[in-house]
């Protein structure tokens, strides 16, 4: 058991802000949350550590409920190709872009796959991250998805963290099927879905409705193949143009329509009304030098959740740093602090369908981040800085090694 005196709580509990108390205890029992309130209501526990937060801030471990973490490669050449005048269609041609990550990793081994996901992810968790979402979709058949969720399953093993997968068959169409979209949806509907779901690899179902991707007639035959096997659905949508990919989404009562760029209010609606979460993607946003900006305004309107999350991905979004999102969704999309620090807790978690995690509840598990700030709104306002002290998962606490060239 242990007691942490001495903090003010993000609890993230009510309706609009931090659900903020002052003077916190927190007791966890068990890997869970026992008690939360301030101090004087606390009840004795003789036997339990105590550890003082020195009025620290307390928030529930951040949730990254967007990421691409699985890969192999590197994009870095054709980023400076950019930067020395080639286009975009030029280094496509020359067999950029996505192929070249999915063909790298097919070429990697599961083994060195994981060595570079378990730094990625080690990274989002020295940033106070505790749950971290992984997309497939850089295998584009059979063996190397599963090759891709598989590893995206060992970081659970090997770290303490909390990994949520998410197939992404529907990324982009694989060389073999040679520009045949329909073809390449049979395949992920009647093979590479059912299988990978049968084998207990797929937490949720994800698709890039674009018109440089897939059809909101293919994307919906994903979603009927998903709702087949009862697995949740996600969707990137409305990244570049507007398919209406967000209300088909809301339609099959997906957990979140991510990006948004471009998204209506026709979208916006069907999202408040079945509860899907807007996943905002402010890394994306300034990687691709984007200009138009998710509709904030209408989702504050309609009452639709918003979360932020990395999308970390070596193509348009090569981030592994949670906390920096905030700053740039407050800073590109003038979304608030509180409305910052919900976006990767409480509506992060509802992103993912994840019931006891994302606020600092009685009966949720004890996935907490203790600051070297007092105020919630410094999370949103630094950037480039790491404030975090001590990170719970399930209760264990993890100091951050703040002085790695201390002597040990
Ligand atoms: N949207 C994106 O921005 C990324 N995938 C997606 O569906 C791009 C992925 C890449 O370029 O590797
Ligand atoms: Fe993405």
């Amino acid at each position: 058991m242990q007691r942490i005196e001495n903090i003010n709580a993000a609890t993230m509990t009510d309706d609009k802000g931090y659900g903020l108390i002052q003077g916190a205890t927190v007791i966890i029992n068990k890997g869970k949350i026992e008690f939360v309130g301030a101090a004087f209501d606390a009840p004795a526990t003789p036997t339990a550590e105590v550890i003082d937060g020195n009025g620290g801030l307390l928030t529930p471990g951040l949730i990254d409920c967007h990421t691409h973490l699985v890969w192999a490669g590197s994009r870095a050449n054709e980023f400076a190709q950019r930067l020395h005048g080639a286009s975009y269609q030029e280094i496509a041609e020359q067999g950029g872009g996505i192929k070249s990550t999915v063909k790298a990793t097919r070429e990697a081994s599961a083994e060195e796959l994981l060595t570079l996901a378990l730094e990625r992810a080690e990274t989002l968790m020295s940033q106070g991250v505790t749950t971290i979402e992984v997309k497939s979709g850089y295998g584009l058949d059979l063996e190397n998805e599963r090759k891709q969720l598989t590893v995206a399953r060992q970081l659970a093993e090997q770290l303490p963290v909390n990994i949520k997968t998410t197939l992404l068959a529907a990324h982009a169409i694989p060389p073999e099927f040679n520009e045949n979209a329909d073809g390449y949806i049979e395949e992920i509907i009647q093979n590479i879905l059912p299988t990978l779901a049968n084998e207990g690899l797929v937490d949720a179902v994800d698709a890039f409705c674009e018109s440089i991707g897939f059809s909101p007639a293919q994307t919906e035959k994903v979603f009927k193949a998903a709702k087949e096997l009862g697995l949740p659905i996600k969707l990137h949508a409305e990244q570049i143009t507007n398919q209406k990919g967000a209300k088909l989404a809301a339609d099959y009562q997906a957990l979140s329509a991510d990006h948004l760029e471009q998204l209506d209010e026709e979208g916006v609606k069907a999202m408040a009304e079945n509860g899907t979460v807007a996943v905002l993607l402010p890394g994306a946003f300034y990687f691709l030098r984007d200009t138009q900006k998710p509709p904030v305004e209408l989702l504050r309107k309609h009452s639709v959740p918003m979360a932020i999350a990395t999308d970390a991905n070596p193509g348009s979004s090569p981030i592994h740093n949670l906390p920096l999102m905030l700053q740039m969704a407050a800073t590109f999309f003038h979304m608030t602090p509180e409305e910052c620090l919900r976006g990767v807790t409480v509506n992060a978690a509802k992103a993912l369908g994840e019931t006891k995690r994302g606020v600092i509840a009685e009966g949720c598990y004890a996935d907490l981040a203790l600051w070297n700030s007092k105020d919630a709104a410094e999370l949103t306002y630094q950037f480039g800085v790491n404030p975090l002290k001590t990170l719970w998962f399930n209760g264990v606490a993890h100091d951050r090694v703040s002085k790695p060239w201390s002597a040990r």
